[in-house]
C-alpha cells in the first residue's frame, strides 16, 4: 500500500488530510507542489482538473477534493490501523456527519477562507488586504458562529461524538487565530470550549510540530 499526497504542507486543506491519515494510523509520502506546477497540463490532467491541492494517490487510485478524499480513506481504512472512529457505522449517525460537513463547507469554511485569503495570502504576496472583503466575510462568519454557539450548547462535538467533521474545522481556524481573529471564537463560551477541546488533541498538536506551523505565518 502506497499513499501519496500531492500538495503543500502549510495549506489548510492539505493539513486536514495529513491529520486524517495520522488518526487512521496510515503512512504516506508528500510530494510538494509549486503554484506553477498545479496549473500545468499534466497536473490538471492527472491530479486535479481545477488546479488545486490536495490530490491523493492510493496504489494507483487518484482522488481529489479534501472531503471526498477523507471519506474515501475512512471508508477504506478506518479500524484497520487505529481505533479512532471518524465516521460511525450507524447510518443515521453517519448522515449527521454529512449534514455537518455541508454546514462546515457552506457557512464556516467559505467565509473563513475568504477572510484568510486576504489576511494571510494577499499580505504574504506583499499586497494590501481588501478590507471590504475581510469585513463582509467576518460579518458573515460572526453571524454563522452564533448558530454554532447554539448547536454546541451542552455538546462537546458537533454531532455529539468526535468525528471527521470536527477536524475539518481545525486547520483554517488555527490560521484564523494566527491572523489575530481569535476573538470570534473566544467570545462564545460553547464555541470556544469546542475549539479548545479539538485543537488540543494530540494528533493535531503533532501535526503542528511536524509541519512547523508555528513558523508559517
Ligand atoms: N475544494 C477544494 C479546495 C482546495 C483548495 O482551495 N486548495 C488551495 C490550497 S489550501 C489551492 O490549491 N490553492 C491554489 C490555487 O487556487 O491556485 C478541496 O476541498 O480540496
Ligand atoms: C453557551 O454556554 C453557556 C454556558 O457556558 C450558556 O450559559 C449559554 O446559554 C450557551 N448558549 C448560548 C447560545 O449562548
Ligand atoms: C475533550 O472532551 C472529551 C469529551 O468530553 C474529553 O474526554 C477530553 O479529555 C477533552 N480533551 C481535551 C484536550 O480537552
Amino acid at each position: 500500500m502506497t499513499i501519496t499526497v500531492f500538495g503543500r504542507s502549510a495549506s489548510a486543506f492539505n493539513l486536514i488530510l495529513f491529520y486524517v491519515l495520522k488518526e487512521l494510523g496510515l503512512s504516506y509520502e508528500l510530494v510538494q507542489t509549486t503554484p506553477e506546477e498545479i496549473k500545468s497540463p499534466d497536473y490538471l490532467a492527472t491530479k486535479h482538473p481545477f488546479g488545486k491541492t490536495p490530490s491523493l494517490n492510493d496504489d494507483g487510485f487518484q482522488i481529489y477534493e479534501t472531503r471526498a478524499v477523507a471519506r474515501y480513506l475512512i471508508n477504506k481504512y478506518q479500524g484497520t490501523k487505529s481505533s479512532t472512529v471518524l465516521i460511525p457505522s450507524d447510518v443515521q449517525k453517519a448522515a449527521l456527519v454529512d449534514q455537518f460537513i455541508s454546514v462546515e463547507t457552506s457557512y464556516y469554511t467559505q467565509p473563513l477562507v475568504k477572510m484568510l485569503t486576504q489576511l494571510i495570502l494577499v499580505k504574504k504576496q506583499g499586497n494590501e488586504p481588501d478590507l471590504k472583503i475581510v469585513n463582509e466575510a467576518r460579518e458573515e462568519l460572526d453571524k454563522n458562529l452564533d448558530v454554532y454557539e447554539k448547536l454546541l450548547e451542552g455538546k462537546d462535538y458537533l454531532t455529539g461524538e468526535f468525528s471527521l467533521v470536527d477536524f475539518l474545522h481545525i486547520p483554517s481556524t488555527y490560521y484564523a487565530f494566527k491572523a489575530g481573529e481569535g476573538e470570534l471564537w473566544n467570545k462564545r463560551p460553547n464555541v470556544s470550549r469546542w475549539w479548545k477541546n479539538i485543537s488540543e488533541r494530540e494528533g493535531w498538536k503533532s501535526i503542528v510540530t511536524e509541519y512547523k506551523l508555528d513558523e508559517v505565518v
